[in-house]
């Protein structure tokens, strides 16, 4: 929980109620320096209004630096829906939220998150044309772990490269924890390089899959026996906080770079990590292929460029891991910083769009 959120900093926050369907939303907006805000709608139930605006204005700001790190002409965003959507998400209310959205005119374009999906999306679109993450149906790019998946196996070639001296898994033992979605993608794109891979799962269902799909791929019990074995990398792919206190010291693998969003549990961990000799690749950075497949549905989805486009995120990882090693910093710190300098030298600032 959370004391009273100061928005300095931020552009323009916006209160949303609509007391017929139930709705009550905040929508963030950090920075339209370099473009409409992007970043996708979290529908959940917060303990209180506290919490839930902590959350919008944190993960705004976040988007931002996700956005220019991912060289989109796109600020960053966010919006929170306060409630259990099991309980309460229904057309009335995503309608209702849709036409709040807008009323901003395209500075702010939605997309899925916690709690929303594609179909969510769809009906959102109902109501207005800032709304990306569509189905393929209703013009959108469909499910966006495919261009994660690839872009976070461009970013892990890129720390390889750093670490090894040649941009290839060929020949490393890589540690895929989380076979969802994202994962699975990222196997086959590692199984293709030739990389070794040993990968853990707590549903059965994932299992099941890699047994079937890849059956020379390693099946571990825990993470913990994971990170503990006799890897190269380790790539972090289910929930967040994969990086914590428990798990750097006996980390072996000498890079990280997986999908997961929030994989350092807390300010301070990035240092643990370097003072351990772990390259890691920031998460936010390599997982933005996601954001790339989607914020290309505004100029009408096209997979080639998309992909072209999240290709691009081994050049930015690249460029971040120099940058830290020039600078002395962990590379997360290099990649803040890397992502202001964009804001600030290509965005025009604080022009209200
Ligand atoms: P998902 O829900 O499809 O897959 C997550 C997998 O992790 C599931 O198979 C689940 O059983 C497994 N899992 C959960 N707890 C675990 C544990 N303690 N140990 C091992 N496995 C565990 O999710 P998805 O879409 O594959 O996303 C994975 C991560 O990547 C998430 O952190 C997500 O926020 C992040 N991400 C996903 C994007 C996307 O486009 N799907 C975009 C950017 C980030
Ligand atoms: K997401």
């Amino acid at each position: 929980s959370t004391g009273p959120e100061s928005t300095a900093g931020h552009e323009q926050v916006v209160f949303c109620e609509d007391r017929k369907s139930g709705l009550k939303a905040i929508i963030g907006i950090y920075s339209t320096a370099l473009g409409p805000a992007l970043g996708g709608t979290r529908f959940y139930p917060y303990a209180s209004e506290a919490d839930a605006l902590h959350d919008v204005l944190d993960l705004s700001r976040g988007m931002a630096y996700k956005n220019a790190l991912a060289n989109l002409d796109l600020g960053g965003g966010k919006a929170i829906i306060w409630g259990d959507p099991d309980q309460i998400k229904s057309e009335a209310l995503l309608r209702a939220y849709g036409r709040f959205v807008e009323t901003l005119g395209g500075r702010y374009y939605t997309a899925c998150d916690v709690g929303t999906y594609v179909q969510d999306m769809d009906m959102i679109h109902r109501e207005t044309d800032y709304v990306v993450g569509r189905s393929e149906a209703h013009g959108g790019s469909g499910d966006s772990s495919v261009l994660t998946a690839w872009g976070t196996f461009q970013g892990m070639r890129a720390a390889a490269a750093h670490a090894w001296g040649t941009a290839t898994l060929r020949g490393r033992r890589v540690g895929v924890a989380g076979l969802g979605k994202v994962g699975r993608y990222l196997v086959g794109h590692l199984r293709e390089d030739g990389a070794e891979v040993v990968a853990t799962d707590v549903s059965e269902k994932a299992l099941a899959w890699a047994r079937q799909t890849h059956p020379e791929v390693d099946l571990v019990p825990d993470t913990e026996t994971l990170i503990t074995s006799d890897i190269d990398v380790y790539a972090p792919c289910a929930m967040g906080g994969a990086l914590n206190d428990d798990t750097v010291p006996v980390l072996r693998a000498r890079v990280v770079a997986g999908a997961a969003n929030n994989q350092l549990a807390h300010v301070g961990v990035e240092k643990l990590l370097d003072e351990r000799g772990v390259l890691y690749a920031p998460d936010y950075v390599v997982n933005s292929g996601g954001v790339i497949q989607v914020a290309d549905e505004i100029e009408g989805f096209n997979f080639a460029r998309a992909k072209a486009r999240a290709t691009g995120i081994f050049d930015t990882t690249k460029q971040i891991l120099e940058l830290a090693d020039a600078e002395g910093v962990p590379a997360a710190v290099a990649a803040d910083r890397l992502a202001e300098r964009r804001i600030t030298e290509v965005g025009r600032l604080s022009t209200i769009r």
